[in-house]
C-alpha cells in the first residue's frame, strides 16, 4: 500500500515549477498560516506571469443594478430591499437607455447587469431590458444576470435553463458575470442564502452557458463564515467544470464586507487574508487564465499589491456601482483611466485595456476598436 504523505511548501513548490495540479491537501496546507505568505505569493506570480507574462488587464466598464428589490433575503447582502421599503427602486426603460447614453460617451466598452428579484417583475421585463440596451447600443458588451438570476427566471417562466439563455441571447446578452456563486458547500450555503440557486444549479446554468458559446466568470465569496476546508471544496468545482468546458474567462475572488448586512458582526477580512485567498486561488484554478483584484471590494492598495500576488487583472472604471458600497466600501466610485494606469504601472506591470473577451482595445477618446479588427481592416 502506497502511504500518503503530507504535503509541504517544498512538495508544493516542485508541484508548481513542473507544472503539476495541486491537491484538495495542497490546497489546505496554501491556504493555512503555516505557510509564509510571501511564499504562498510567490508561487501564485510564478504561474500569474506564465499565463499572463507581464500584463496587467482593465476596460472601462459600468454597472447597472435596474432594481434593489430582491425576494430572496440573502444574509450577507446590503443592498436587497423589500418591496415597499422606502429605499426601494426600480428604474424605468428610459432611465436604463440614458445609463447606455451616458456608457458610450465615457468609452465604456462593457455594461455589467445584475440586480434584485422583483416581485412584481416578469421575465418579459428583464429580457426587454437586454433588448433595449443592445437595440440602441449594439457596441456596448452586456455581461448581465448571475445564474440566480437564470435560475429564477426558470421560475417565472418554467423554461429550460438552455431556452431562457438562448432567448437571452437572442436579445443582446454576450457574457454572464460570475457572481451568486458565494461559497457552494451547503454547511455555508444553507446559512447565508438558504433559498436562492444551490450550486448544482449555478454549475449547471454556467455548463450550459458555454455550452451555447457563451463565456462567464466564477466568484467566491470569502471572510464571512466559511471555514478554509469550504473555500478550497469550492475552488475544485470550479476547477473541475472548467476541465469540462473550458468556458470560464477570469475568477474573482470576493471580499466580504460586513456593514449594514445580516453579518454585521463579522469583522471584514484583512489584506493578509485577501492576498492569502487571491494567491491561493491562482493556484488552485490552473486552468482558468485570468484572475481579477476587483478593486472596488479590496480597496486600491491591495487590488495594487495583488498583482504580485497571483491576480492579472484589476476589472474596470467601473461607475454606479452599489452592492459593495451599500456594504460599506470606502473605495472611490470610479477610476479614471490615467488613475489605473498609474496604479498599474505603479506596481511594475504593463497595462493593458481589454474588452470583456480579453481581446487587446485600441482607442482614440470614446471610439475604440479591438486589435484583432483593426488587422482584420474592420
Ligand atoms: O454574488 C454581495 C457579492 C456578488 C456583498 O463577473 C458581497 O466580472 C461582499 O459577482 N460583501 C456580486 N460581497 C458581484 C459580482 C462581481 C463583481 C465584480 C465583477 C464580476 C464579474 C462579478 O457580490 C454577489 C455576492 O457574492 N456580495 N453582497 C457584501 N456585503
Amino acid at each position: 500500500m502506497i502511504k500518503a504523505t503530507q504535503p509541504t511548501l517544498e512538495s508544493i513548490r516542485e508541484k508548481v515549477e513542473a507544472n503539476e495540479r495541486l491537491s484538495f491537501d495542497d490546497g489546505l496546507l496554501l491556504d493555512s498560516p503555516a505557510l509564509p505568505l510571501n511564499e504562498v505569493g510567490a508561487l501564485a506570480n510564478l504561474v500569474r506571469e506564465r499565463k499572463n507574462g507581464n500584463y496587467a488587464y482593465y476596460n472601462i466598464n459600468t454597472h447597472l443594478n435596474p432594481t434593489n428589490v430582491c425576494v430572496y433575503r440573502c444574509t450577507f447582502c446590503a443592498f436587497r430591499s423589500d418591496l415597499r421599503d422606502p429605499k426601494g427602486y426600480l428604474m424605468s426603460d428610459e432611465q436604463i437607455l440614458d445609463r447606455g447614453r451616458e456608457a458610450l460617451q465615457a468609452g465604456c466598452t462593457e455594461m455589467h447587469i445584475v440586480g434584485g428579484l422583483h416581485h412584481q417583475k416578469k421575465y418579459d421585463w428583464y429580457r426587454n431590458l437586454i433588448a433595449i440596451l443592445h437595440d440602441a447600443y449594439p457596441q456596448l458588451h452586456l455581461k448581465a444576470w448571475t445564474a440566480v438570476e437564470i435560475n429564477w427566471f426558470q421560475h417565472l417562466t418554467k423554461w429550460s435553463i438552455r431556452e431562457i439563455l438562448a432567448d437571452m441571447q437572442a436579445a443582446g446578452l454576450a457574457s454572464l458575470p460570475g457572481g451568486g456563486a458565494e461559497i457552494f458547500h451547503p454547511e455555508v450555503r444553507d446559512q447565508i442564502c438558504e433559498h436562492k440557486a444551490d450550486a448544482h444549479n449555478w454549475i449547471e446554468i454556467h455548463r450550459t452557458a458555454h455550452e451555447l458559446g457563451l463565456r462567464t466568470n466564477c466568484t467566491m465569496l470569502y471572510g464571512h463564515i466559511e471555514k478554509p476546508f469550504h473555500r478550497i471544496d469550492h475552488l475544485l468545482r470550479l476547477r473541475e467544470l472548467q476541465d469540462q468546458t473550458g468556458g470560464f474567462q477570469t475568477f474573482i475572488p470576493l471580499a466580504f464586507h460586513p456593514d449594514n448586512t445580516g453579518l454585521s458582526h463579522i469583522r471584514k477580512p484583512s489584506a493578509i487574508m485577501d492576498l492569502r485567498t487571491m494567491a491561493v486561488s491562482r493556484l488552485m484554478l490552473d486552468n482558468v487564465d485570468h484572475v481579477k483584484a476587483y478593486w472596488i471590494m479590496l480597496g486600491v492598495g491591495t487590488a495594487q499589491t495583488a498583482l504580485a500576488y497571483g491576480a492579472d487583472d484589476i476589472d474596470g472604471t467601473v461607475r454606479h456601482e452599489l452592492i459593495y458600497h451599500d456594504a460599506g466600501a470606502e473605495t472611490p466610485e470610479i477610476l479614471s483611466v490615467d488613475e489605473i494606469r498609474r496604479l498599474i504601472v505603479e506596481a511594475g506591470r504593463e497595462p493593458v485595456e481589454r474588452d470583456t473577451l480579453y481581446r487587446r482595445i485600441e482607442r482614440d477618446g470614446p471610439a475604440w476598436r479591438t486589435a484583432e479588427a483593426i488587422t482584420a481592416g474592420r
